[in-house]
C-alpha cells in the first residue's frame, strides 16, 4: 500500500483497500493482508499530547463506521482479510488505545483480534522531528498473547510490524498451530535508533520474514505500507514467503500494489513434520534463559 497522507480521510483510504480488494479476488485469492494502521498516516511519528488531538487517528467497534464498506464487499466477494488499525476500546470502565489487527473470516466473521506486543520508540518525543517514534505514547503493550485462529483455509497467526524481528513472536505462533502468519508493517526507511544505510532497512525485513517461514514450517503474508507519507519515506518490500524461507512474490513499487500466491500448506505440514517437528526435535530444558528476565 501507497503512503497514506495526513490530508486524506478515512473514505479515500478505504476506497483504496477495495480497489485492492476486488483486484485480489479477481486474481482468485481467498485472504488478503493489508497494513499496519491502514486507515491512516503512521501518525506515532507525530507528537501530540492530548487524546483530543490523537484520537481522530483511532477507530470505535468493530467494523468501525469507517470500515464498513470493506467489511461489506469481502463478505459479497468471499475473501477473507487482516486489517490494521489503531483501535480505542473501553473495557471495564477503562478507556485502552491499541495498535491492533482483525481478522475477518470470507463469511465476515469476524475471527479474533490481536493487539500488538512489540511496541517500538519512545513515550516521550526525542526531540528530533525526523526521527520520532512514539508508539509506546499513544498505545498500550498487547494484552491477547499470540492467539492464532482456524479458518476454511488452515490455522492463520497475526502479529504487527516489529513484532516480526522478534523470533519468539513466529514460535509462539506456530506452537499453537500456526500454518500462516500474516502481519502489517510501516518502517521508516530511517533507523530511529542509529544511521544504516536503506538497503539495510530492506534486507533485515527480509531477514526476519524468511527465517520466520521457515524455522516455523508456515506461510508468510506481509504487507507494508510505505512510500513517502508527507515526506516521512518508509520502506516497501511487500511478499508472500514460502516454507522453505523462499520469497515467491513481492511488491515492486511503493504504490497500491497488489501480490498474489497459491500457497500450498502442505508444504509447511511436511517441514514441520520433518526438519522443524517440534515434538522430536526441541529440547526445551536448555530455552529457559528465553522467558527469564
Ligand atoms: N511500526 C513499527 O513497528 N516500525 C518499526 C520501526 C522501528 S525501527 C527498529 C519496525 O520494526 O519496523
Amino acid at each position: 500500500m501507497g503512503p497514506v497522507h495526513l490530508a486524506d480521510t478515512r473514505q479515500q483510504v478505504v476506497a483504496r483497500l477495495i480497489e485492492m480488494l476486488r483486484e485480489a479476488h479477481a486474481r482468485g485469492a481467498r485472504w488478503v493482508t493489508f497494513p499496519e494502521l491502514a486507515l491512516t498516516t503512521f501518525f506515532p511519528r507525530y507528537i501530540y499530547d492530548t487524546p483530543e488531538e490523537y484520537d481522530v487517528f483511532f477507530e470505535e467497534g468493530l467494523p468501525s463506521p469507517a470500515m464498513v464498506p470493506l467489511f461489506d464487499l469481502a463478505r459479497e466477494l468471499g475473501i477473507g482479510f487482516y486489517l490494521g488499525y489503531a483501535e480505542k476500546c473501553t473495557e471495564n470502565g477503562q478507556v485502552h488505545r491499541y495498535n491492533t489487527s482483525v481478522l475477518v473470516g470470507p463469511d465476515g466473521t469476524i475471527l479474533g483480534k490481536y493487539r500488538k506486543i512489540h511496541l517500538p520508540g519512545t513515550a516521550d518525543p526525542i526531540g528530533d522531528l525526523e526521527f520520532e517514534h512514539l508508539e509506546k505514547r499513544y498505545f498500550e503493550v498487547g494484552d491477547l498473547g499470540f492467539p492464532t485462529f482456524a479458518t476454511p483455509s488452515g490455522r492463520f497467526g497475526m502479529c504487527i510490524c516489529n513484532d516480526r524481528r522478534w523470533p519468539e513472536t513466529f514460535r509462539v505462533m506456530a506452537l499453537r498451530g500456526a500454518e500462516v502468519f500474516m502481519l502489517g508493517y510501516n518502517t521508516p526507511t530511517r533507523n530511529i535508533h542509529h544511521p544504516e544505510p536503506a538497503h539495510l532497512r530492506e534486507f533485515h525485513n527480509r531477514l526476519s520474514l524468511e527465517s520466520a517461514a521457515y524455522q516455523n514450517g508456515a506461510w508468510v503474508m506481509a504487507a507494508a505500507k510505505c512510500g513517502s507519507e508527507d515526506g516521512f519515506a518508509m520502506i516497501g518490500g511487500s511478499a508472500i514467503i514460502a516454507p522453505t524461507g523462499e520469497t515467491v512474490a513481492h511488491a515492486v513499487s511503493e504504490d497500491d500494489e497488489v501480490i498474489t500466491h497459491a500457497c500450498d500448506l502442505d508444504l509447511g505440514a511436511y517441514i514441520r513434520r520433518s526438519v522443524f517437528d517440534f515434538a522430536r526435535h526441541r529440547r526445551i530444558e536448555h530455552y529457559g534463559p528465553i522467558t527469564a528476565q
